[in-house]
């Protein structure tokens, strides 16, 4: 498990109950939003991130409080933010004073601490299921790349002053390695061959999760809902949203995701964040793909390896 030792920071030690810093747009804190849902943790007050207004330190029992941090307005990238999360990113998860960081364990944290049904099924089952997390955790980075090539764009580069603080600011040892994605990405070193190679490692894992389904079902692991539909459903969504025709090169993958974002958990975590930016970038996607520019030029191009 993934902790943050002696954070920087005064506020977390003050914090009680459940206190989640996200970002409703952001793929790894909708996972960790989906698991508190599936497990019946209701979503409590929205708070600004830094409060430490006496009514904002304890959650209630079965609640969590959100501490929303805004990455459009940068202030993850911020020294504040970096004396709770090292690394710059959202989730962290701060539970009685702990900070919890890192997605996946946090996921596992809430799944193994709380009652409600085990997204972790055990056994020969298990390991296939902790495979198929761990696949799709990999392919965080190759989601960034095409989230900030393709959804965001220009709006999403840093001035080279701002380049300069996150260097000094960012963790060095972060697995993350946020500042040197901005800074290559702000300074256009990222070509689009490489992009392309991010978007063949996502067609790879979409095509193993697209054939195990083929042979079986309802779920990932079977029968039953888990983690590992908890975070390939956020991938397919993250990657459908950006203009990918991921419903035509996917079949199976596609009528998965949409039982899987059928359920209540899906608007409770996720689709009531982000009403209003998906409408903003499914229309990009739509448009950039109508110019010929988008995903659905490169999935249908000779660069497609699945
Ligand atoms: N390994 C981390 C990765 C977290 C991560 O990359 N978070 C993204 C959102 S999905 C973020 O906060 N990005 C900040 C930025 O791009 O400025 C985890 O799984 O928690």
């Amino acid at each position: 498990m993934a902790i943050v030792e002696n954070p920087q920071s005064d506020l977390p030690a003050k914090l009680r109950g459940l206190h989640l810093f996200h970002y409703g747009g952001a793929p790894c804190a909708q996972r960790v939003r989906l698991v508190l849902a599936e497990k019946g943790i209701r979503r409590g007050p929205s708070v600004p991130w830094q409060s430490d207004k006496p009514a904002h330190l304890e959650a209630e029992a079965g609640t969590y409080i959100g501490r929303p941090v805004s990455l459009p307005r940068q202030q993850n990238l911020t020294p504040e933010y970096a004396a709770i999360h090292p690394n710059l990113v959202v989730p962290a998860l701060v539970m009685d004073g702990v900070v919890h960081i890192e997605s996946v364990d946090i996921m596992t944290l809430v799944d193994e601490q709380f009652p409600g049904p085990a997204l972790m099924p055990s056994g020969e089952v298990g390991r296939r299921c902790e495979a198929l997390v761990k696949r799709a955790a990999e392919l965080q980075t190759a989601v960034r790349h095409v989230t900030y090539r393709f959804s965001l764009g220009g709006i999403a580069k840093l001035n080279a002053k701002k380049l300069e603080e996150l260097a000094r600011i960012d963790s060095p040892d972060s697995p993350d390695r946020v500042s040197e994605f901005y800074r290559r990405f702000s300074r256009n070193e990222i070509s689009e061959q490489e992009y392309a190679e991010h978007i063949r490692d996502l067609e790879a894992g979409f095509g193993e999760v697209d054939a195990l389904l083929g042979e079986g079902g309802p779920w990932l692991c079977g029968d039953a809902y888990s983690m590992a539909d908890v975070i390939w459903a956020v991938k397919v969504f993250r990657i459908d949203e950006a203009g990918y025709p991921i419903a035509k090169r996917f079949p199976n993958l596609w009528r998965w995701f949409e039982a899987a974002r059928a359920r209540p958990s899906f608007e409770e975590a996720i689709g009531r964040d982000v009403r209003a930016s998906s409408v903003v970038f499914r229309a990009r996607g739509a448009v950039q793909n109508w110019l010929g520019r988008g995903l659905g030029r490169l999935a249908a191009g000779p660069t497609r390896s699945a």
